[in-house]
């Protein structure tokens, strides 16, 4: 759709960044913290773990005052369950909650709006051995760690996202670690995990609006736009179940508080629904979302299931396989370019799955991670000059700024990431952020905090409220 005028960006637009605090912090031991599974998991070959980091756990103020400089109006962050709640549940560890007192406050102080996430992939490794998110308990622990966090940061922290990616951790189980390979079937038992999460977020929400009623919270899912291969019926019903399965099953719980019908027809189909117990859906349907979070990296494409062996695919990303047998197969999409690391770039698919959220929620939208990983250089004199990325999150705020003419209520687009971090899965050469940290795989050299070009132009995009793009 073509418009003749674009509509400016709000006033009080959200321009920020994102980090999550086990990629970030470093500090992994420190304090009392306790070992969560991102600690305890052995990562690929030749890269770096997590123990490190950016240590932002000791450079906070330097690095929240960069942010400050660059003009964020908010930053994204999660707060490590492990430092809050070492065994995940039982006793709290006060230094963690002073930890995030310092840093809550200091982002504040430099007029920045904090927006908190609660849970981001890195669960603490005693839930873990218990049964980690298969076990009922860890609801429970989930429900006493929201609680502490409302009452100890409720009165500074408005914005609150429940869980990361929730979808990936289902969908991905083997790249991210919740799947149990030793079981008979371990997909089952993910969506099992997927349904305790649920009522876990559902049950925060609730107690969010109890405690907080001022203060707005969300999920924070993958949300992509899935094409079909083809115009042919079957590719585009291979695409509509993928939506289902991959998107819709995750948001229409938390909105609707029930089960997307094609969704769970897939889960009767392949023998994966999850016991549900009396009283689950209610507490699904009180628990409502103020606003939606979503990241966004790539679109994705997908054909007709060819059920010959060949439907599970790597399209991309070396690590995440595309493809469910008898229900669709992942394809390659001819028509986009890729990064380096084989991820397909579509910032038009963004401007896609902006529209097609708000038109089936109709809820309020923040964008909570888009970005590209590079391998960035570090020239003499300090320049990293990170034109690709300039250039990617131009296309995509442009096409954020269509979709806000389309009539899509964003409030706020916070990338990945604020600052470099250790990538989910490659490392700390992987980077993505406005800002260099200055470190390798395993020399931790100076850990030297360096603006890269792509800080400058970011600067500037937020100082004008959006209008340098044009
Ligand atoms: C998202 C995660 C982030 C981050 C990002 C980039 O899925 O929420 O934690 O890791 O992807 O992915 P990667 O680090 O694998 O490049």
């Amino acid at each position: 759709m073509k418009h003749n005028q674009l509509k400016p960006f709000p006033a009080d637009f959200l321009w920020g960044g994102s980090t999550s605090a086990y990629q970030i912090e470093g500090a992994w031991n420190e304090d009392g913290k306790g070992p969560s599974v991102i600690d305890m998991a052995k990562g690929p070959e030749g890269t770096t773990d997590f123990k490190v980091a950016s240590d932002h756990y000791h450079h906070y103020k330097e690095d929240i005052a960069l942010l400050a400089e660059m003009g964020f109006k908010a930053y994204r962050f999660s707060i490590a369950w492990t430092r809050i709640y070492p065994n995940g549940a039982g006793e709290l560890n006060q230094k963690g909650i002073e930890f995030y007192d310092n840093l809550i406050n200091e982002i504040e102080s430099q007029g920045i709006e904090p927006i908190v996430t609660m849970y981001h992939f890195d669960l603490p490794y005693a839930l873990e051995q218990k049964g980690g998110w298969s076990n009922r308990e860890t609801i429970d622990a989930f429900e006493v760690y929201a609680k502490t966090l409302f009452e100890n940061f409720g009165d500074r922290v408005k914005y609150w996202l429940t869980i990361n990616e929730q979808n990936m951790m289902i969908l991905h189980g083997d790249a991210i670690g919740t799947v149990n390979p030793n079981l008979e079937n371990p997909k089952k038992d993910l969506y099992q995990q997927n349904h305790h999460m649920l009522l876990a977020q559902a049950k925060a929400m609730s107690l969010c609006h109890q405690m907080l009623p001022s203060a707005k919270i969300g999920p924070a899912p993958n949300i992509v736009s899935i094409y079909p291969d083809s115009s042919n019926p079957e590719d585009i019903m291979a695409a509509q179940s993928y939506m289902a399965i991959r998107n819709w099953l995750y948001l229409d719980i938390a909105v609707f508080g029930r089960y997307n019908t094609t969704a769970w027809n897939f889960l009767e189909e392949k023998g994966y629904t999850p016991t549900i117990l009396d009283g689950d859906m209610e507490v699904l349907q009180s628990g409502k979302p103020d606003f939606i979070a979503f990241n966004y990296y790539t679109s994705q494409t997908v054909g007709a299931s060819k059920e010959d062996g060949t439907d599970v695919n790597h399209t991309g990303d070396q690590h995440i396989t595309i493809g469910e047998p008898g229900i669709y197969k992942g394809v390659t999409n001819a028509n986009l370019e890729k990064n380096e690391f084989g991820w397909e770039i579509d910032p038009i698919g963004f401007r896609n799955t902006l529209r097609e959220i708000y038109d089936r929620y109709n809820l309020p939208l923040i964008v909570t991670e888009n970005g590209l990983g590079a391998f960035d250089k570090l020239e003499e004199g300090d320049v990293v000059n990170d034109s690709y990325r300039i250039e990617f999150l131009r296309k995509h705020i442009e096409q954020m700024q269509l979709a806000l003419t389309d009539g899509v209520e964003v409030f706020g687009f916070c990338p990945w990431s604020a600052i470099d971090l250790i990538s989910t899965h490659q490392g700390c050469s992987k980077r993505y952020g406005f800002i260099f940290v200055n470190r390798g795989e395993f020399d931790l050299k100076d850990l030297r905090r360096i603006r890269k070009n792509s800080f400058y132009w970011y600067k500037e995009l937020i100082a004008t409220g959006g209008k340098s793009l044009n």
